[in-house]
């Protein structure tokens, strides 16, 4: 008798489980295996049989409740992935959809002018280098040949924070990191690949004016290698100004100057006509940014032999370039989230930066 109820009770729960939803598997499940369920109240029912009885139909029952709960997991599986694939089909999102142009953002100025030097200068061969703001006083000065007494560390209005850190006061850094890190494996080798990249990034000075903000940004470059002299320094400046303002015969002059990190030192102006702002036109000369060799003394702190390796960098402001290609009058607008300024001086982000106008 309890073999057969036993069989009974498999043979129905199994077509049962293996049909039912979420709901009804519950259901089955409590009323087999739950407290007062079929097979639990069978379970129980063995303390009353003799010792013999209760061997056969001990292992019985164990073999259907084991039968029971693998259909059960079994069908709880299915059931659980049929769910997630609706979930997923429910919620997909088709990111190839163009957005409402109403709806459309705008990017910052600033972030235009990064994505256009990133394309000028990934033409020539330029990788794009970060770093973090805060800085030790070691990667933003004392490498790059300027001593604690030095008047550069006070000309630069340095946030100091504790300890030996800074918030970086230019990109620099970064090219020293990147020098080290080179110096320890490529820069060894028998014909290193030179380092070529460029370093645009926030900065930090305590200065604040029409012109100057605390929180700016700068765009470094810096190229390592065998034989690079000053001519590569200059093809390379005038190739990227005339490419940055689509200017193809824009004047461009390296005008001697000093910075403790090169030897030679030059500023690098472009020629404009200061009565009308027109740029490429008139007689006068703007100042841009500054460049030169980096100085051996910079080399060696990095732990690159200036006898067998050279090169030159340089470095501007990414707010001064952007006003002026852009006729951008103050500074302070940048900063201020004004979403007509936005929406006036901001770029489709549909129509990325290229280089479709040539280089
Ligand atoms: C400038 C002007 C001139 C410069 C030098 C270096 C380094 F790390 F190689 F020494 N990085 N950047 C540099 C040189 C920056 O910005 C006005």
């Amino acid at each position: 008798m309890q073999s057969n109820h036993l069989k009974g009770l498999v043979e129905t729960a199994l077509p049962a489980i293996a049909a039912a939803d979420a709901a009804s598997l519950e259901e089955l499940r409590v009323s087999l295996l739950g407290k007062n369920g079929n097979v639990t109240l069978l379970l129980k029912s063995l303390g009353g049989m003799d010792a013999e009885a209760r061997k056969t139909a001990g292992a019985e029952i164990n073999h259907a409740k084991m039968q029971i709960t693998d259909a059960l997991s079994a069908r709880r599986a299915v059931l659980d992935s049929q769910a997630l694939e609706q979930k997923l089909a429910a919620e997909r999102i088709d990111v190839t959809q163009p957005p409402r142009p109403d709806s459309a953002g705008a990017l910052h100025p600033l972030s235009r002018t990064q994505e256009e030097l990133a394309a000028i200068f990934a033409a020539m061969g330029f990788a794009i280098a970060e770093g973090p703001d805060i800085e030790s006083d070691w990667n933003n000065f004392s490498a790059l040949n300027i001593p604690s007494h030095h008047p550069a560390r006070a000309m630069m209005d340095t946030f100091y924070l504790t300890g030996d850190q800074v918030l970086r006061t230019h990109t620099s850094p970064v090219q020293i990191r990147t020098m080290l890190e080179w110096a320890k494996t490529e820069g060894l080798g028998e014909s290193p690949a030179p380092i070529r990249i460029i370093v645009p990034g926030r900065t930090f000075r305590a200065d604040h004016d029409a012109t100057h903000s605390p929180m700016f940004h700068q765009c470094e470059g810096l190229v390592i290698g065998q034989g690079i002299t000053l001519g590569h320094l200059k093809g390379c400046l005038i190739d990227f100004l005339r490419a940055y303002f689509g200017l193809p015969e824009l004047p461009v002059r390296l005008r001697s100057s000093y910075f403790p990190f090169t030897e030679p030192s030059m500023e690098v102006d472009i020629g404009w006509n200061r009565k009308t702002g027109e740029l490429g036109g008139g007689t006068d000369w703007l100042e841009i940014g500054g460049s030169g060799m980096v100085h051996p003394n910079v080399l060696a702190n990095c732990g690159i032999d200036p006898r067998r390796f050279q090169g030159f960098a340089f470095g501007m402001g990414l707010e001064r370039i952007t006003m002026l290609k852009h006729g951008i009058a103050d500074l302070r607008l940048f900063y201020e989230s004004d979403v007509r300024w936005l929406r006036h001086y901001g770029a489709s982000p549909l129509t990325p930066a290229s280089l479709h106008e040539g280089l």
